[in-house]
């Protein structure tokens, strides 16, 4: 069984699970946010990696059907988090196909709606990559749901198609630096004068920087002391279920 070809059937049945991987405050490690990513377990091709089927996703066509699923699932769990946590933002990925479709906006007010939360607690985040396509398009639908409220982060910032021309056309909110310049931070001089320099460039466009892939201490004082304003990665939590993910709250 190959994996595009089971793609429409996991769809259909509902086969995806949604862990969350929390985001975390510079300074006290305080939960501000967290990020849904999807994951596939399946009977027969065991775990299919997003990496693998998102792309095969877009191919086929089926990744609008996979977003959909995914803005409904993380919204309902993160209307339950917020009855405890009334400030718990939610982070989700859209494909740049995504953001070609034109029942995009509809689909994620109907869903905010359905699971009582507010559109200043969503954040999408989109890759350079994910605008290059149609960018007038893209452009036009990130502009739509920031006038809604909604967040709109850049992610993986730094890599691929990313350049300044695409920073200054976009309607975005936050950068998130992409890991490859977080992994090696604490050791690498060059690191650090691109990642300090590209906070406060971020921070004078008036955007939210987040760390994505700590994974040590010493990164995150680091970060801190750079006023990188959110962190993420392994050092706090590993992407988690919606059990560990209580689990995590409650021990924290
Ligand atoms: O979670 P993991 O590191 O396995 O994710 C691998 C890739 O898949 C990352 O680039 C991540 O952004 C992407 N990804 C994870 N979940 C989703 C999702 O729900 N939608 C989209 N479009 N991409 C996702
Ligand atoms: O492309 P995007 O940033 O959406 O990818 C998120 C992915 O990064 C998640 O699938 C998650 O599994 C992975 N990830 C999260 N934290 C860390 C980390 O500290 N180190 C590494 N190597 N990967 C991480
Ligand atoms: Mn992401
Ligand atoms: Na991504």
């Amino acid at each position: 069984l190959q994996v595009s070809a089971a793609i429409p059937d996991a769809i259909k049945n509902e086969k995806f699970t949604l862990v969350y991987q929390p985001q975390v405050r510079k300074t006290d490690h305080q939960i501000l946010s967290c990020e849904a990513l999807i994951r596939w377990q399946d009977p027969e091709l065991g775990f299919v990696s997003p990496a693998e089927f998102i792309p095969l996703a877009e191919q086929s066509g089926h990744i609008f059907a996979i977003t959909q699923w995914v803005l409904r699932e993380s919204l309902q769990q993160i209307g339950k988090w917020q009855k405890v946590l009334p400030e718990l933002g939610l982070s989700v990925n859209l494909s740049g196909a995504d953001l070609a479709e034109p029942g995009l906006l509809d689909v994620i007010f109907s869903a905010l709606a359905d699971a009582q939360v507010l559109a200043t607690s969503l954040t999408v985040e989109v890759t350079e990559s994910a605008v290059v396509n149609d960018p007038e398009q893209a452009i036009e639908q990130l502009t739509k749901l920031r006038a809604a409220g909604i967040q709109v982060a850049i992610d993986d910032y730094g890599t691929g198609y990313s350049s300044l021309a695409q920073l200054r056309g976009m309607p975005a909110t936050e950068l998130k630096i992409d890991r490859s310049f977080i992994m090696h931070l604490a050791s690498q001089e060059t690191d650090k004068t691109i990642v300090q320099s590209t906070i406060n460039m971020a921070h004078k466009l008036g955007l939210k920087v987040v760390a994505e892939g700590v994974e040590d201490e010493d990164t995150a004082k680091l970060l801190a002391s750079y006023q990188c304003d959110v962190l993420q990665g392994y050092w706090f939590s590993k992407p988690l279920t919606v059990d560990d993910f209580e689990q995590w709250i409650n021990k924290e």
